[in-house]
């Protein structure tokens, strides 16, 4: 599945049958907004050109990727959600804050995931520079928000295949 340098954006087809009832939450990060704002509205489109209806999709914003399992978690438990995505954006700075929260928060978003049995998505960038960022928020690498978006329902319908 990961090939160097794979385009974000490019994905297997597959049957979406049951788009009309799914309830899908978008939590974002308020850190590196330019990219995160890019990472959403590549997750939003493909969740609108996938037949989720404009009504059933609930964005909500949090201060720090850090906080993004939190916010997942208080989607699924307050607004039931059929799948929750976490986006953000990570830099690496000069400290070791960036492994501390980057490890951290891919645990935390697993762990929701496992804790309620749905799909919460790990939308987050973990990049050395800005530039890294950029090209994987609508870049030359695609768009992480839209690979997001599919991820989740493509974890749906197996859901619903497991279940029926
Ligand atoms: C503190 C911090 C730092 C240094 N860098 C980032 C970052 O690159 N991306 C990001 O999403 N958040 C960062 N934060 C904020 C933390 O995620 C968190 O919001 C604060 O530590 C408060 O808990």
């Amino acid at each position: 599945m990961t090939e160097k340098k794979k385009n974000l954006s490019e994905f297997k087809p597959f049957e979406f049958s049951s788009a009309q009832n799914k309830r899908i939450g978008i939590v974002v990060s308020e850190w590196n907004d330019r990219i995160t704002d890019s990472l959403l509205n590549g997750a939003k489109n493909s969740l609108l050109e996938q037949g989720i209806l404009p009504e059933n999709i609930h964005v909500h914003y949090v201060p720090g990727s850090f906080e993004l399992p939190l916010g997942a978690k208080w989607m699924l438990q307050q607004t039931p959600m059929d799948a929750v995505i976490c986006i953000g954006c990570i830099i690496q700075g000069e400290t070791r804050h960036f492994d501390f929260i980057a490890q951290a928060v891919a645990d935390g978003i697993m762990n929701v995931g496992l804790e309620f049995t749905k799909p919460v998505i790990f939308s987050v960038l973990t990049c050395n520079t800005m530039e890294q960022a950029e090209d994987r928020a609508g870049g030359k690498h695609g768009n992480k928000g839209v690979e997001g978006a599919i991820s989740a329902l493509k974890m749906l319908t197996l859901s619903e295949t497991l279940t029926h």
